[in-house]
C-alpha cells in the first residue's frame, strides 16, 4: 500500500465510506500485525506509526456500521465500553502506570484515515495539551 507523507495527508485523501478497509484484513489475518490483545469481540494491534512508545489499536472485530464515533447508534454502547474497558487492561499490561493518552479520531476535521472505527492508546512519554 502507498505510504503517505503524513497522518493528515491520510486523513484528508481518506473517503467516508462503509466499505471493508485493511483492519478487516488484520482482523481476518490476511495481513500481519503485531497484536497485543485478542477476545471474541475486540483485536488490538500496535500502530504501523508509532506515534509514542506505546500506541496501540483497539477495534471491535465487528464494524456494524461504527465506520467512526460519529456513526454509534445506542446498539453499540457495548462494544464502545468494552473498547475502552480494554484499553485500560492494555495500558495496565503495557505498564503505563503514570498514565497514558486515549484518542478516537473523527472525519476529516479529526484526522481520522481508516474508516473502522478504533481507539488510540498512546503512552511512555509525557502527552501535551492541547493536542495538535
Ligand atoms: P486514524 O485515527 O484513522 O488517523 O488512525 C489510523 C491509524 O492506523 C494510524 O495511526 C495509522 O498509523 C494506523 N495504521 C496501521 O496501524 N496499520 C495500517 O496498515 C494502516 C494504518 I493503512
Amino acid at each position: 500500500s502507498v505510504v503517505m507523507a503524513s497522518e493528515q495527508e491520510a486523513a484528508l485523501a481518506a473517503v467516508r465510506s462503509d466499505s471493508p478497509t485493511i483492519f478487516d484484513k488484520i482482523i481476518n489475518k490476511d495481513i500481519p500485525a503485531n497484536v497485543v490483545y485478542e477476545d471474541d469481540k475486540v483485536l488490538a494491534f500496535r500502530d504501523i506509526a508509532p506515534q509514542a512508545p506505546t500506541h496501540i489499536l483497539i477495534i471491535p472485530k465487528v464494524r456494524d456500521g461504527l465506520t467512526g464515533l460519529s456513526k454509534a447508534e445506542e446498539r453499540h454502547c457495548d462494544i464502545l465500553g468494552r473498547l475502552l474497558y480494554t484499553a485500560k487492561l492494555i495500558a495496565k499490561q503495557e505498564g503505563l502506570e503514570d498514565g497514558f493518552r486515549i484518542v478516537i479520531n473523527d472525519g476529516p476535521a479529526g484526522c481520522q484515515s481508516v474508516y473502522h472505527l478504533h481507539v488510540h492508546l498512546l503512552g511512555g512519554r509525557q502527552m501535551k495539551w492541547p493536542p495538535g
